[in-house]
């Protein structure tokens, strides 16, 4: 996927996105504003000003749409999904008020000129778009999660908090170790470009996995005896392992099936609305398989694995639901 450099459109080369040693780079997102209740917010919260773009086979989109869901924010922030990545980076079939298709297709990259006309840097989904202000509010999704959770004060329709003050400093250490491991940690061997750098991080993704299947044996959720944003934010990830991961991206010393307890928590979670509803396994494929052509050059989407989410979970004996 090219890139936007002082606002024009260029088709890089993929290398640039390593370090010297071969391994991944993931470059820090650029628009970092939050929607907040209090007067002097910069993006007040307000019902229909907001507007999110994902695709539905990337996993930090992923975790917007479900704290969009979880806080029941359906009918104050608008959703749009991307198709594939292709030409020009992601493009979806509607844009938004007077960014509209101009060939048929959306670029997602207007969103990021129209919020800076000579923006540098990548295009990247989640976007949340301030409408009335034709600005880029954010576009790191772990900050948007935050916003979800909390921005919205009265306007979300479930006031359940995902990140309570009180387990907030264990949600941010356990954060840390799922990035590191397994969100990032996939895409580390993944987009590895060399041998060692792709040995080191795929090792270092079934570190993780081990770590928590020991973990999740104890316990019905990542933190306390409650879901949070820790559980959001690993879901996306576990939910393509077999399907994407395993094979695409290399990381094949073991299936997510393999581990009982990931396996499980996987499947209690896909059970509940948010997680499972939020999930099109057919478009994930495609987007990886179809859209990654640096790590499948033929574009071939495999026809498997077949996987029913659906199956009992057996960890009610853990915790409450
Ligand atoms: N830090 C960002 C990363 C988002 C991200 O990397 N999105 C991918 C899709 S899964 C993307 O849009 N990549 C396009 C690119 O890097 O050019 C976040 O978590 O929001």
């Amino acid at each position: 996927m090219g890139m936007l450099v002082e606002g024009k459109w260029l088709e890089d080369d993929v290398a640039r996105r390593s370090n010297a040693d071969g391994s991944f780079l993931r470059p820090a997102s650029a628009f970092r504003g939050r929607v907040g209740t209090e007067s002097a917010a910069e993006f007040p919260a307000a019902a229909g000003r907001y507007h999110l773009f994902i695709a539905p086979s990337c996993p930090w989109a992923h975790r917007t749409a479900i704290a969009r869901r979880l806080k029941g924010l359906d009918a104050v922030v608008g959703l749009t999904l991307a198709g594939l990545p292709r030409f020009e980076g992601w493009t979806a079939s509607d844009g938004v008020d007077d960014l509209q298709p101009a060939d048929g297709r959306f670029y997602i990259h207007r969103l990021y000129t129209a919020a800076q006309p000579d923006y540098t840097g990548r295009v990247t989904v989640p976007v949340l778009w301030d409408r009335q202000a034709r600005r880029i509010v954010n576009n790191e999704s772990a900050e948007i999660i935050r916003i979800f959770n909390s921005g919205f004060g009265k306007l979300a329709g479930v006031p359940f908090d995902l990140c309570p003050d009180t387990l907030r400093a264990e949600i941010d250490s356990i954060n840390d170790f799922v990035y590191e491991h397994i969100n990032n940690g996939v895409y580390r061997a993944g987009f590895a470009r060399t041998q060692e750098a792709y040995d080191a991080a795929c090792r270092k993704v079934f570190h993780g996995l081990d770590e928590l299947e020991q973990r999740l044996g104890k316990q019905r959720y990542l933190v306390g005896t409650r879901l949070t944003e820790a559980d959001v934010r690993l879901f996306p990830t576990l939910v393509r392992f077999d399907s994407v991961y395993y094979s695409h991206f290399k990381c094949n010393l073991k299936r997510l099936a393999d581990y009982p307890n990931l396996d499980g928590y996987l499947r209690d979670l896909y059970a509940r609305p948010g997680f499972g509803d939020t999930v099109d396994i057919e478009a994930i494929k495609r987007g990886y398989y179809g859209g990654q052509k640096n790590v499948n050059p033929t574009g071939i989407v495999p026809l498997g694995p077949h996987i029913d989410f659906s199956r009992p979970h057996g960890r009610d004996a853990l915790g409450p639901a």
